[in-house]
């Protein structure tokens, strides 16, 4: 048997681990292996305490015990959850951050409650713009005084989505305490920032949510520190990886199965080419997952490579609306949704003429 481990990226206060991308177990990520993202130190939490508040401009503000939120309606939804720091450390010019590789990306099937029949008991105003959600975890920001709660909000909208959960759990077991127990919100489709941990409380609000994780970070930044111009993420943009092989990886000449990932947030996976010589010629790759929405879909091809040399592999997807990879995504200065299509240099080595030169 093969060790599979989660990989560190951050330890303290806040933890950060990457899905080892490269061991492409299967569609769904094992509990174990869902990377995991934080801003803060884990809070502790006690569930028969826990309640889930609804409040601000509703016409009845409740409050959820957990076993209440059991006994309702649950449905169950797959996405794929991806941060939107994911390949930061592949920009070329470095941004500031943690510096993630392929793996701040995992799929779970995750069942809940639709967040829309809970805030249907509540009622909504009329007047509500957008729906705050914050988790129980809190600390200290660089650039703040004070403790900062995690904080997100949705646009009505998407909040009102039927795809929109309150999750109890993910993958058949109930929510772990690293991805949210007791309750999370989960946004399919949207960069996983959305997707608030150890929720506890929604509010809806009538003016745009301002709080930091919402208008400095998970912001795009054409230059440093420009917020006037700031842009919101939402939706996850097309994207691909090559699991296998790795960059500067040495392969015997012969056959080798090229394999990846490919997904398309809101939209769909409609094609997975790859590119042998640095993008000159592309070939179909074969997708190996069905088209369920939200969700990543694997893909393989498998190489010949009969000359010894250097190669620059690539992969590039494209979605049901033809938009495509770019070669390089356009930098900012937080380093966020980067899905230039994923390029790894191999070096095709003939074996045999090295043992033939030392026997
Ligand atoms: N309460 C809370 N929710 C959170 C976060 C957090 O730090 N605190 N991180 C967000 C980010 S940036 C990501 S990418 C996902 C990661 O979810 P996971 O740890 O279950 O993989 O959770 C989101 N929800
Ligand atoms: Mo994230």
């Amino acid at each position: 048997m093969r060790d599979i481990h989660l990989i560190p990226v951050s330890y303290y206060p806040s933890e950060n681990l990457e899905f080892p991308l490269i061991t492409a177990p299967q569609t769904i990520t094992p509990n174990e292996l869902f990377y995991v993202r934080n801003h803060f130190d884990y809070p502790k939490v006690d569930v028969d305490a826990w309640t889930l508040s609804i409040e601000g401009s509703v016409n009845r503000p409740i409050q959820f015990a957990y076993q209440h939120l059991k006994s309702m309606n649950t449905v169950t939804v797959p996405a794929t959850l991806e941060c939107a720091g994911n390949k930061r450390s592949l920009f070329e010019k470095k941004a500031q951050g943690n510096q993630f590789g392929l793996g701040a990306i995992s799929h779970a099937e995750w069942t809940g409650v639709r967040l829309r029949d809970v805030l249907e008991q509540a009622g909504v105003s009329p007047n509500a713009k957008e729906i705050v959600f914050e988790g129980l975890d809190s600390g200290q920001r660089n650039d703040m005084d004070g403790r900062v709660f995690f904080e997100r909000s949705l646009p009505l909208e998407k909040a009102l989505h039927p795809d929109t959960l309150l999750a109890l759990e993910m993958n058949g077991e109930p929510l772990s305490d690293k991805h949210g127990f007791p309750l999370r919100l989960v946004v399919p489709g949207f960069y996983a920032v959305a997707s608030v941990k150890w929720l506890h409380r929604i509010r809806a609000v009538d003016q745009p949510f301002k709080g930091p994780f919402q208008s400095i970070d998970y912001v795009i930044l054409n230059k440093p520190n420009d917020y006037k111009h700031a842009k919101p993420l939402s939706s996850v943009l097309i994207n691909s990886s090559i699991a296998s092989p790795t960059e500067e990886e040495e392969l015997a000449v012969g056959t080798h199965v090229i394999y990846g990932y490919a997904w398309a947030g809101e939209q769909s996976i409609w094609k997975v080419e790859v590119s042998m010589d640095n993008g000159k010629h592309w070939a179909d790759a074969n997708i190996l997952d069905p088209d369920v929405p939200y969700s990543w879909r694997r893909w393989s091809f498998d190489w010949n490579a009969d000359k010894p040399g250097p190669y620059t592999i690539m992969s590039k997807a494209t979605n049901d609306r033809g938009e495509a990879q770019p070669l390089k995504a356009k930098w900012n200065a937080k380093g966020y949704q980067n899905n230039s299509i994923h390029a790894v240099n191999v070096h095709v080595i003939d074996r045999k003429l090295v043992q033939n030169v030392l026997h």
